[in-house]
């Protein structure tokens, strides 16, 4: 067996939050006057929360202080954990959540490295609240994707090399993170155009038959 481990990212991987962080970033847009799309949600993809918010103020002619910023995001933080309170274990797939006990069945330890400092509230949504060996995320990190440090700290929370390790992201930083920490890397979507992905994925599946 190549992997000892594997490290899940969660919003793009596991389940999808696209949607309420457009929902929460655009009311924050519309209430300051700053254009917002969702291509340039595509940009936020992986992104942390205050790096999310700089992008979307690159088209604001105001600029704001550290603290009106910390406040901007906070309000945001608020209506995305409201709009959060809709999912539940109905938005695991099963194809996912069959793949993940395929993987835990054959030996391999399970973590998750998100950037989101909301990654324990939708692990508990979805009902994955008590299922991976360890949680590296937005909160026990200082520097945020494409730093690898989120999936150091996860492979040093399952006490394994990263080289025992793969990472599987959606977003291109994502890769960038895991190749600079030592990992191999496992793309899906976006991410599976990254020349540097040991697999290109099609769907999340695939991680059986790689992990065969
Ligand atoms: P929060 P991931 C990332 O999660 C999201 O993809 C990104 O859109 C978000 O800005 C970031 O988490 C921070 O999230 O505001 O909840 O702390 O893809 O790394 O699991
Ligand atoms: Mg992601």
């Amino acid at each position: 067996m190549k992997y000892k481990g594997i490290i899940f990212d969660l919003d793009g991987v596991i389940c999808f939050t696209d949607k309420y962080h457009y929902q929460a970033w655009k009311s924050l847009a519309d209430e300051i006057g700053v254009y917002f799309d969702e291509t340039i949600n595509n940009r936020l993809r992986g992104v942390s929360r205050m790096a999310s918010l700089d992008i979307i103020l690159e088209r604001s002619e105001k600029d704001y202080t550290p603290e009106e910023k910390e406040q901007m995001a906070a309000r945001k933080n608020e209506r995305y954990r409201t709009l959060l309170e809709q999912m539940s274990p109905a938005d695991l797939s099963a194809e996912v959540r069959e793949t993940l006990d395929d993987l835990r069945a054959k030996g391999i330890l399970l973590a998750i490295g998100s950037s989101s400092k909301n990654a324990k509230l939708i692990l508990g949504r979805i009902g994955l609240g008590d299922y991976f060996d360890a949680i590296s995320d937005g909160t026990n990190i200082t520097h945020s994707k494409p730093h690898p440090e989120v999936f150091l700290k996860g492979a040093q929370f399952l006490g394994l090399d990263p080289e025992d390790c793969l990472v599987v992201e959606d977003a291109l930083a994502g890769i960038d993170a895991a190749v600079a920490g030592g990992f191999d890397g496992a793309g899906l979507g976006e991410a599976a155009t990254h020349p540097k992905v040991t697999w290109a994925m099609k769907t999340f599946s695939d991680l059986k038959q790689i992990c065969e």
